[in-house]
């Protein structure tokens, strides 16, 4: 007999959808009432009130007073987008979770990247930790990584959580400055509170500040407890990598960013996923041995201010990431997806991170008041792939009409269902015991060898920004003593650190006592030496009437078949065009700065062409490190705007050639020509 337990949507009669999503042409009320006038209200005469009695002008105008739902208290400022995970196979041995497990599976993905510490509307490229939270839509229910872009964190257990966050956001007496990290309130608090050194570290390198999502690491942080199919346990810990390589922005870049384009990097996911460069990750894992102690080489797992450099244990490819679609509509998708630490399938289980513990009560919480209810897994974009059959019932916004009279178990009117299932979710059964205590485990009061490890891990270019972010942001405290107090807590972490961080703020360098013995992981450094992928990156063309537009062609085509796009600069809008060949500008000087391209060309005919704009815009990308290409002319103009031809990244021609346009796409490949970084500083 089919169960009388059956969840249906409204039972309106369907009515078919246009592409806009819209249910017929014909604008009407909420209710369905077809509209003659949204125009104007309803008044008592042309020139007279407006009468109670508008019933569409009071909806209208009390919907929108309604548009907006709370903001998340951090993570606020995201973008997002869909995408596919394809396992490999080569966690079969570690894991039953089938969507990581089985090699070939494929499962549907949203993934939202975010700041942490700024509003909704703040700018894409301030200096701070990015947020990498991916649902899988698994066939067994949904499974959330919620992590960042830094494999460690500010604190080692949740409860200090309202802390560091208070302390990051803006003051509240003035609500400023806005998503910086630049300021009393987070010094004072992070130079006090050491367990935060090591993350610190990491917010002041050029991790703070990623290129785009896309070149972008991401990290589970805590250690997870995987549990095969046998019941075998290991721990691990989870990295995306990035196919396109891990790369970041110059912070002089970043700050011009905010500014010119706040978007910005959310306008390049979106943009390249519509130019058809997706964006790819590979998930691997660290495995390492499920001990009581849970420990590995002497570093506590439990402990989230602790990495495992991959030198002492490879991350393992276990699958592939590809975000391949935007979102339609950033609010029913990007705004209300509800991220949760504790959506988990059989084969993943949490460890006692105490970090991770209090993330478990948080995220549920928050979103009970962040989208006003408890049926917000029944959002699209929420919604399991997987079969709900729960008896949770009622309650704000429920959307599902539940027929029959039986939400409880057990019972006898409708046949006991639903049961329980031999397939369930079983938490592993492992011994708790203690005495009830408020502490951490010894293991946690080292707080300054990794930070020292990080430093140390670190090439001389990546050193100097670091030393950089510091200085430029105790730089902007006004407390004397935090300054003070903050060059003490990297004391001991470097004494090169320290010092130079000291000489830029013109303090003395206090004594520390850094660690000795300590093993670099250069996995940890993001420069590359060999030329990686370009896909998504952007190369601008410096051209006027007149310019070769056939080498502008051979570029772009060279580019796209690389991922890369071209666009065409020129002192005004509209077209350029000769021997029949015609090129759209799509950005004039006016419209354009350095920091929409990873490179910029002067193409063949700009030899005579001077102009402020195009000179502050060589000027910047030239001191930022960028690819700097000229073919035929374009190398007058380029020593006319002041640039040194000779600084490495330079790319010259007399003719567009394959060769020159391989060169130019190779140099976009190295990400920056950081050996310029000298001559910058000579100049
Ligand atoms: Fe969190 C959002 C990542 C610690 C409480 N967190 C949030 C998001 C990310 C992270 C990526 C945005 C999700 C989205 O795009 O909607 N959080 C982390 C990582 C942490 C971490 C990697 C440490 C390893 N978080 C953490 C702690 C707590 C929270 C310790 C509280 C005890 N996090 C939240 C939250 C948020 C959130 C308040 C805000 C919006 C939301 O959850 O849905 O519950």
């Amino acid at each position: 007999m089919p169960s009388k337990r059956k969840q249906v949507r409204p039972t309106t009669a369907p009515v078919a959808r246009t592409a806009r999503g819209a249910e017929g042409d014909e604008l009407t009320t909420a209710h369905g009432l077809r509209l003659s006038d949204t125009d104007h209200s309803l008044k008592a005469g042309p020139r007279g009130p407006s009468l109670l009695e508008d019933f569409h002008l009071r909806e209208k105008i009390t919907h929108f007073d309604h548009e907006r739902i709370p903001e998340r208290v951090v993570h606020a400022r995201g973008a997002a987008a869909h995408g596919v995970f394809v396992a490999n196979g080569a966690a079969a041995s570690v894991t039953k979770a089938a969507f990581l497990a089985e090699a070939g599976r494929e499962t549907p993905v949203f993934t939202r990247f975010s700041t942490v510490l700024g509003s909704r509307g703040s700018a894409d490229t301030v200096r701070d930790v990015r947020g990498f939270a991916v649902k899988f839509y698994t066939a067994e229910g949904n499974v959330d990584l919620v992590g960042n872009n830094m494999p460690v964190f500010f604190i080692q257990d949740g409860i200090k959580f309202p802390d560091v966050i208070h302390a990051g956001k803006p003051h509240p007496d003035r609500e400023i400055p806005q998503a910086q990290s630049a300021h009393d309130t987070f010094w004072d608090f992070v130079s006090l509170h050491t367990e935060a050194t090591h993350h610190v570290l990491w917010a002041m390198s050029d991790r703070g500040i990623p290129r785009s999502y896309r070149t972008m690491e991401g990290f589970g942080v805590h250690t997870f407890r995987l549990v095969a199919a046998d019941g075998a346990t290991s721990l691990v810990k989870f990295h995306w990598k990035p196919v396109a390589g891990v790369h970041s922005l110059v912070w002089e870049e970043a700050q011009l960013a905010a500014g010119t384009d706040p978007d910005f990097h959310r306008r390049d996911l979106a943009d390249g996923i519509d130019a058809g460069a997706f964006l790819e990750y590979d998930l691997g894992i660290q495995v390492l041995p499920d001990s009581a102690e849970e420990t590995f080489e002497g570093i506590d797992l439990l402990d989230p201010t602790k990495i495992v450099p991959e030198e002492l244990a490879p991350v393992q490819v276990i699958g592939r990431l590809t975000l391949n679609r935007n979102p339609d509509n950033y609010f029913a998708e990007t705004e209300q997806v509800a991220f949760h630490t504790g959506n988990l399938v059989p084969g993943i289980e949490v460890t006692n991170d105490p970090l991770m513990q209090a993330r478990l009560f948080s995220y549920l919480d928050t979103q009970l008041t962040r989208l006003g209810g408890p049926n917000f897994t029944q959002l699209p974009i929420n919604c399991p792939h997987a079969a709900v059959n729960d008896n949770l019932r009622d309650g704000m916004h429920q959307t599902l009409v539940h027929k029959g009279q039986v939400a409880y178990l057990p019972n006898g009117i409708d046949g006991d269902l639903p049961r329980v299932s031999d397939q369930g979710y079983v938490h592993l059964p492992r011994e708790v015991e203690g005495p009830k205590v408020r502490a951490n485990p010894v293991s946690f009061e080292d707080h300054f060898s990794q930070a020292t490890l990080f430093y140390r891990s670190l090439t001389e270019v990546e050193r100097v920004h670091l030393v950089e972010a510091f200085t430029f942001e105790l730089g902007k405290c006004y407390e004397q003593p935090i300054r003070e107090r903050a060059l003490a807590q990297l004391a001991n972490v470097d004494t090169d650190l320290c010092a130079e961080v000291a000489a830029g703020l013109g303090l003395k360098a206090p004594k520390g006592k850094p660690a000795k013995d300590v093993t670099p992981s250069p996995a940890l450094s993001i420069v590359v030496t060999e030329p990686g992928p370009i896909t998504g990156r952007v190369i601008g063309v410096l051209a006027v009437p007149g310019s070769d537009l056939t080498g502008i062609a051979r570029l772009r085509t060279a580019a796209k078949a690389r991922g890369a796009v071209v666009r065409v600069i020129a002192p005004i809008g509209g077209i350029l065009s000769a021997d029949g060949k015609e090129e759209i500008i799509e950005r004039t000087l006016l419209t354009t700065r350095s920091i929409e391209y990873d490179a910029i060309v002067l193409a063949d005919g700009t030899g005579e062409f001077k102009d402020i704009k195009s000179t502050v815009l060589l000027q910047e990308a030239f001191r930022h490190c960028k690819t700097i290409a000229a073919w035929g002319s374009g190398e007058q103009a380029l020593l006319a705007a002041g640039v040194d031809t000779t600084a490495p990244g330079i790319v010259l021609a007399a003719k567009s050639t394959k060769a020159f346009t391989t060169a130019v796409l190779d140099a976009v490949g190295l990400h920056r020509a950081w050996a310029r970084a000298d001559h910058v500083m000579q100049s």
